[in-house]
């Protein structure tokens, strides 16, 4: 008996579209065990950081951990991402001036609930945004909600989720390559679509300053939850 009743994919499916070999690499159970506490205990120190040093980092850096954000799963394989990196110095003033402007708004003008600001007094954070401008890249990342074909406009499907794998994965790959970032989102950030000049069918989804973290930076003394708290297993 064949394990699978209906195998995919079918030869139907296979006549109608291009499918090929999976290369998957396999380890022994020993390496697969230090893979994963490795690559935990090096995500473990991944800490969101609030002041840049202004050493300049090359592009060929944030090329590659776009490419790697770039391989998330996406719903029916849209990638419905574009990632606009800034390292030009007036865009990125003119980035501060409007994030700034939004965060006065919120925090003086208590456009953020009281529950909300006391979630974040811990973190300290306030309008003053001085990061945009000294961490030597900014990347904006938009979410694509239609895909612009010959036809006219497609929908994209699970663009969110799509787009916050994504978001993970270029966190994971700088942070792997020993970069900072924050993730970043000054709320309303339609302002960004302008400054880019980026088209209607996108929206920012998170924008991430990226650097190296100022010499002797200061993160608050945070915790992560448990195993036992973020998961439940049914064996
Ligand atoms: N966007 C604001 C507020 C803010 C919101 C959350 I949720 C944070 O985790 C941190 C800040 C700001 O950037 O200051």
């Amino acid at each position: 008996m064949p394990l699978y009743e209906h195998p995919y994919p079918s030869p139907e499916l296979e006549a109608q579209f291009p499918f090929r070999s999976l290369d998957f690499v396999r380890y022994s159970p020993l390496e697969m065990a230090e893979r994963g506490r490795e690559f935990h205990a090096h995500l473990a120190k991944r800490r969101s950081v609030r002041m840049f040093s202004d050493e300049p980092v090359p592009r060929e850096l944030i090329e590659q951990a776009i490419e790697s954000a770039s391989t998330a799963p996406s719903g029916a394989h849209k990638q419905p991402w574009h990632f606009v990196a800034v390292s030009n110095a007036e865009t990125k003033h003119e980035i501060r001036l409007a994030a700034e402007e939004e965060e006065r708004i919120n925090y003086l003008e208590d456009r953020m609930n009281e529950e909300w600001q006391e979630a974040l007094a811990p973190l300290g954070t306030d309008h003053h945004k001085e990061f945009l401008e000294i961490a030597p890249w900014i990347v904006v990342l938009f979410e694509e909600r239609f895909e612009q074909a010959e036809e006219g406009a497609r929908k994209n499907y699970y663009v969110k989720e799509s787009v916050g794998i994504a978001a993970g994965m270029f966190i994971t790959a700088l942070h792997l390559m020993g970069l900072a970032t924050l993730t970043h989102t000054p709320t309303p950030m339609a302002f960004l679509r302008k400054i880019l000049g980026r088209f209607d069918n996108e929206r920012p989804f998170v924008m991430f300053p990226v650097g190296y973290p100022l010499e002797g930076v200061k993160v608050p003394d945070i915790r992560r939850k448990p195993l036992s708290a973020v998961s439940t297993f049914i064996d």
